[in-house]
């Protein structure tokens, strides 16, 4: 039976308007918990302010977790609810900007080509991890090992990556003589547009020399800055939204008041006026995107590992740490500012104080696990990159080693009561592999900093770097990260 949660919904803002209004101009790769709580929620609120009938066609590629939320949308009436959670007062929206959505295990591959490749569609967006572009984190380049590429390049009508999708679905415009969508990156990449265009063109010259000029020649990939911060539901959070809305939505998403969308505005084939929503047309996004990346994504990373060792299961608990909150507020601002060249009127100082005060939003349950995930991915651009930086200025990165001792530290697979930590990573089986040679010693630094993926090649030859992540890393097995943390 279908759930209608507008009419059952007691307590919240709600669309005045149905599907009907909507036409799929946008497929979203990824409709993950940030994609509800971020895009598809701007795109809500210029269907609240404008005649616009910009609507979505939601497609998940990866699990089965993911095709249940994609049936549980369409019982809903791709319909679904965001708390907005302040820390005294909860603000509910229902989302009406989806129209439709598809998944390959219940609709096929081929659906979903057909719609990227159907003329209404203007915009293909992307929310898909940092793994998802398949690209060398160190380098940026298409990463052809990676098995996904590999059944992209095999198979490419049945392609298994988003990069595969999109460079299929261009194929299919290109025959038919359409226009070209734009592909829009929503991901924490740095320059995450120029990654989107390196991976499909990668793949496209592999496939089909073609197609890729009329890629090079059509398409444009905007970078984009997005910022949110969503933690991943849980139960709790889904009873929580239960009982405010009067009716359990299964597609509920909690996340901060907070949001910011800097785009690129170079779209080719139209798109919607989210400036109407609160988001910032700019030319160059990338100064925009290594600020958040580095100060707000950084210090995150930071908080992450070294709260999850001491004990902290959540970001706003580690924010009760004076130790943690002083040194997150000196790592932003001693460490990451001083690397961006930003426009003018940029105030980093009350960029890092809003921060601050971000992270701390006790009734954000941000886990530290989670944004510990994937640090393989997210290290360069986070925490290694200002690391370069610094070694070329000759200044002070304490905090960063720190960081980056801790991400090493937690890769062991074990806290620092002797637990099991379940590590969630692409590279999971390689850090496995050096701790069984050396187990918790700090001979593992060298076989660490040698995965060049993550490292690449420079940074490993500096006896200053690798000299003060081995002296980090002992004082964590040493003293432990919190006292580390007090003593920085
Ligand atoms: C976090 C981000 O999980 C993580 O790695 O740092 O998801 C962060 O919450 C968002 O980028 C905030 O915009």
């Amino acid at each position: 039976m279908e759930k209608n949660i507008v009419t059952a919904a007691i307590n919240a803002n709600r669309p005045n308007w149905t599907t009907d209004r909507l036409t799929t101009r946008i497929v979203h790769l990824g409709c993950g918990a940030f994609h509800r709580a971020h895009q598809a929620l701007y795109t809500h609120h210029v269907l609240e302010k404008t005649d616009s009938d910009w609507g979505y066609c939601e497609v998940n590629l990866m699990s089965k977790h993911d095709a249940a939320l994609i049936e549980n949308l369409k019982q809903q009436s791709m319909l679904y609810t965001v708390a907005e959670k302040g820390e005294t007062h909860t603000e509910l929206k229902i989302i009406g900007s989806m129209k439709e959505a598809l998944h390959p295990l219940i609709d096929g591959v081929d659906a979903i080509l057909e719609k990227m490749a159907s003329p209404s569609v203007s915009i293909v967006s992307l929310t898909v991890t940092e793994k998802g572009y398949c690209a060398d984190p160190a380098t940026g380049k298409l990463d052809t090992n990676n098995p996904l590429i590999q059944q992209d390049l095999s198979t490419p009508n049945n392609p298994a990556s988003a990069i595969g999708y999109i460079t299929a679905a261009l194929k299919r415009r290109s025959e038919r003589k359409l226009p070209p969508f734009t592909v829009l990156s929503c991901d924490n990449v740095r320059e995450n547009g120029h990654v989107a265009r390196e991976a499909v063109l990668g793949l496209a010259k592999l496939q089909d020399a073609e197609l890729a000029q009329w890629i090079e020649d059509n398409v444009t990939f905007p970078c984009t800055m997005v910022d949110r911060i969503v933690p991943a539901a849980t139960e709790e959070t889904l009873s929580e939204i239960a009982e405010l809305l009067g009716v359990k939505d299964d597609c509920a998403i909690a996340c901060e008041p907070f949001r910011q969308w800097v785009i690129e505005d170079n779209f080719v084939n139209g798109r919607p006026e989210w400036d109407c929503a609160g988001a910032q047309f700019v030319e160059d996004v990338v100064p925009f995107e290594l600020m958040k990346l580095r100060m707000l994504n950084g210090s995150h990373s930071f908080l992450a590992y070294l709260g999850y060792l001491g004990g902290y299961a959540h970001i706003s608990d580690t924010m009760t740490n004076p130790d943690y909150c002083r040194a997150a507020h000196a790592l932003m601002l001693n460490e990451q500012a001083p690397t961006l060249v930003m426009p003018e009127e940029t105030d980093l100082p009350a960029y890092a104080n809003n921060l601050i005060e971000r992270f701390t939003n006790p009734s954000l349950k941000h886990q530290t696990w989670q944004i510990a995930m994937d640090g393989s991915q997210k290290l360069p651009q986070r925490l290694l990159d200002p690391v370069a930086w610094h070694i070329e200025n000759q200044s002070d990165y304490r905090h960063l080693a720190l960081g980056i001792a801790g991400w090493m530290r937690y890769v062991a697979g074990v806290d620092e009561q002797g637990q099991k930590i379940d590590v969630r990573d692409p590279l999971a089986d390689t850090y496995a592999t050096i701790y069984a040679k050396h187990g918790l010693t700090v001979s593992v630094v060298d076989d660490l900093l040698a995965i060049d993926a993550i490292f690449g090649t420079e940074l490993p030859q500096n006896p200053h770097f690798v000299a003060a992540i081995k002296s980090a890393y002992q004082q964590l097995l040493d003293i432990g990260a919190r006292q580390a943390v007090a003593k920085l």
